[in-house]
């Protein structure tokens, strides 16, 4: 059973322990040798400050022609598998889901954040997302399946998983910040979040 839920996303704090998190960092190495780290540009011409990548049949690319999940990587050639070790949580969590197809992998500074946004780019609404968080606290928020209304929010912690299906699937969402200096598990500092999901 999830450690806490927020407007129906399922937390599970700590579900991924310190020595998984570092195994999952080194897989994470790998995906960004073969695909690496790339700032998107919004269609209106914006640089995202969050830095993304993706392993898996397809990635989430955005640039001045649109956003979409995309076969290969903005630089050219497939994406890398997603890791066994990054699997193995889904498996754990959601086991009657399809497969996911995507891993996406957003890398945040100390200055990066995302808005408030729906993930609609899916073709499946009734599968689940799932995220992961490695490296430093975020701020995560939450608001409602509409436009507008109020908002809550959590700190998402290194090793925090957080499932979104049924009706949160589609709620808004975003990061506000990170706060630097709050783990250790990345060297560099920074944020990972992967999310994991059913693309078709
Ligand atoms: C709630 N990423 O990549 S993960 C994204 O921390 C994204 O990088 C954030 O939002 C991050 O699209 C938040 C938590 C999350 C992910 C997907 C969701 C929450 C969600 C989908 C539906 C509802
Ligand atoms: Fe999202």
């Amino acid at each position: 059973a999830p450690d806490l839920r927020l407007r129906g996303v399922a937390i599970y704090k700590g579900f991924v322990d310190r020595a998984a998190q570092e195994a999952l960092v080194e897989d994470l190495r790998g995906v960004a040798r073969a695909a690496p780290f790339y700032r998107p540009v919004t269609p209106s011409g914006k640089a995202m400050s969050v830095r993304m990548t993706a392993a898996g049949r397809f990635g989430w690319v955005s640039d001045r022609q649109g956003y979409r999940y995309a076969p290969t990587h903005p630089g050219g050639g497939a994406w890398p598998d997603i890791p066994n070790s990054v699997l193995t949580i889904w498996d754990r969590l959601v086991p009657e889901a399809r497969r996911p197809e995507c891993c996406l992998v957003n890398f945040y500074d100390a200055h990066a954040k995302m808005g408030l946004h729906q993930d609609r780019d899916e073709a499946d609404f009734s599968q689940p997302v799932l995220s992961v968080s490695l490296g430093d606290a975020a701020r995560f928020r939450v608001g409602s399946t509409s436009r507008g209304g109020t908002t809550e929010s959590l700190w998402l912690e290194s090793g925090d998983v957080a499932v979104m299906g049924g009706e949160a699937r589609l709620i808004h969402h975003g990061i506000d910040r990170i706060k630097p200096g709050s783990s250790t598990l990345l060297p560099e500092g920074g944020r990972i979040n992967l999310t994991l999901r059913v693309v078709t």
